[in-house]
């Protein structure tokens, strides 16, 4: 008689997993500073808002109370209007460390600490939901609710720039993709004037791999402007986003959940992710290309060109089937969201590609995650395989700031924080996790057992400094 085969399960991580796993978690505990994480020590050396976001959600898959500590650390440098800027500054690092500095933003939040002045997209809503799924905790959704809502009031007061639903950004630094070509065109009106100021990002990266110093004397005198007339009203760049626009759809959804919770109530946040939704179908949408572009809110037209913002909306809870199918279908052709291919951050096909400068067409870990999240509705194998391939980017090249989409070749800064908190996030997700199981070889017991024994101590031993 043959012996009953042993049950597998799922959750069992393989040999390989378990390695990613410790290696993400030993980024996270050395880019952690108390009581955030840095994107890099050395590129990034502050906290930045939407990466605490993106690192929250990953973290909450190992110690939720980091999780919780990062975002309301996040929420301490948060503004009397609402804004949650887009750094806050570490006191204890010297100014030259990073451009631009304390010095130059001169923003104090109300708690005291130095910030920047601009924002980034509002994923923080999403990213407090996450963690509180991962180890429910209502006493901090309370905590963070009216923080989360002010930040959200803040978007919807003094940044409805076309008076229609959609919120504007006023810096390319706001979309977070601070050189897509997408900014190319509105960007070129901005006068550049020759930055007196050193900067600093490429003392360590390769001038290659950055914005170019045209580019970035434009983000420099957009800053200084802005920070001239008060950090109100717009600037020479004003552009509705489809990435911002879809994540400030997707947090009102999630503020919708979170309301429910905390008892207040969650009709308004429904009634505007619609309305958010309603409006990226109006204003974003374009049906010939098959994907969502920005429109220039100083001169109403879309923008020429498109990027991977554009397939972002796929996660805004009731997009309509029809326009997901189209999304889908550019993700494959135009992306070659395929078997074997990372998701670039530009057309291939298009003229401004590069695969290795920063924006500009490699494939990075969070919009690539964000798609992900939209694609497991819309094609639940395409999810799949998009996480196998985030994986295995980290796998071969280290969690990189981001990777050539078709060699998967690591650039700009190592041990950056999202990139791991993000694999994490991947690994911990059991149908992902079986898609990725496919294509390896398994691990010998024993050595299973070793290796996730490791990185439960290390995760043990970080919240024990942490209390
Ligand atoms: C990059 O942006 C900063 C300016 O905010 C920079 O280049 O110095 C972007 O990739 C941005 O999305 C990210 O949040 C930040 C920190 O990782 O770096």
């Amino acid at each position: 008689m043959q012996a009953p085969a042993r049950p597998t399960t799922i959750a069992e991580p393989s040999a390989e997993e378990a390695g990613i796993r410790r290696g993400a978690i030993r980024v996270l505990l050395a880019n952690w500073t108390g009581a955030y994480t840095v994107p890099s020590r050395r590129l990034y050396p502050h906290q930045w808002s939407w990466d605490s976001a993106f690192i929250a959600i990953g973290a909450a898959r190992w110690s939720p109370r980091r999780a919780r500590t990062e975002l309301m650390t996040l929420f301490g440098g948060q503004w009397r209007d609402g804004r949650v800027p887009h750094i806050v500054f570490n006191p204890a690092v010297p100014e030259d460390a990073y451009f631009p500095g304390p010095a130059f933003w001169q923003a104090t939040a109300p708690s005291g600490a130095r910030t920047s002045g601009i924002v980034q997209p509002p994923v923080h809503a999403l990213a407090a939901w996450r963690v509180h799924l991962a180890d429910p905790d209502r006493a901090f959704l309370y905590r963070i609710y009216p923080r989360l809502e002010a930040q959200h009031r803040f978007l919807r007061t003094s940044r409805r720039m076309s008076g229609s639903e959609l919120v504007s950004i006023v810096h390319p630094w706001e979309s977070g993709m601070d050189n897509s070509p997408v900014w190319d065109a509105p960007l070129a009106k901005v006068p550049a004037p020759p930055m007196r100021e050193r900067r600093r990002d490429l003392a360590h990266v390769a001038a290659g791999e950055r914005p170019t110093d045209r580019d970035y004397a434009r983000y420099t005198a957009i800053a200084a402007a802005y920070r001239d007339a008060g950090y109100t009203g717009r600037t020479g760049f004003v552009v509705e986003d489809p990435l911002f626009n879809a994540l400030y759809g997707a947090a009102e959804s999630a503020l919708a959940r979170i309301a429910a919770v905390v008892d207040a109530d969650p009709a308004p946040h429904l009634r505007r992710a619609e309305e958010i939704t309603q409006a990226m179908l109006e204003r974003l949408w374009d049906p010939s290309g098959g994907i969502f572009r920005a429109r220039d809110a100083r001169t109403g037209e879309m923008l020429p060109e498109d990027s991977v913002a554009g397939l972002v909306p796929l996660i805004l809870p009731g997009l309509p089937a029809d326009v997901a199918d189209r999304l889908v279908a550019t993700a494959v052709a135009r992306f070659g969201l395929k078997d074997g291919t990372l998701l670039p951050s530009y057309p291939p096909g298009g003229a401004a590609f590069e695969p290795a400068r920063y924006w500009r067409g490699p494939s990075w870990l969070n919009t690539s995650w964000l798609v992900l999240e939209g694609l497991r509705a819309a094609d639940p194998g395409l999810a799949h395989r998009l996480g196998a391939q985030m994986l295995r980017a980290v796998r071969e090249a280290g969690f990189r700031e981001y990777f050539n989409p078709f060699t998967g070749e690591g650039h700009g800064c190592g041990d950056f924080g999202w990139s791991a908190a993000l694999a994490l996030d991947v690994l911990a997700d059991p149908a992902l996790r079986a898609q990725y199981r496919l294509d390896r070889v398994p691990a010998p017991l024993g050595q299973l057992d070793q290796q996730r024994g490791g990185v439960v101590e290390g995760g043990d031993l970080g919240d024990q400094v942490l209390a």
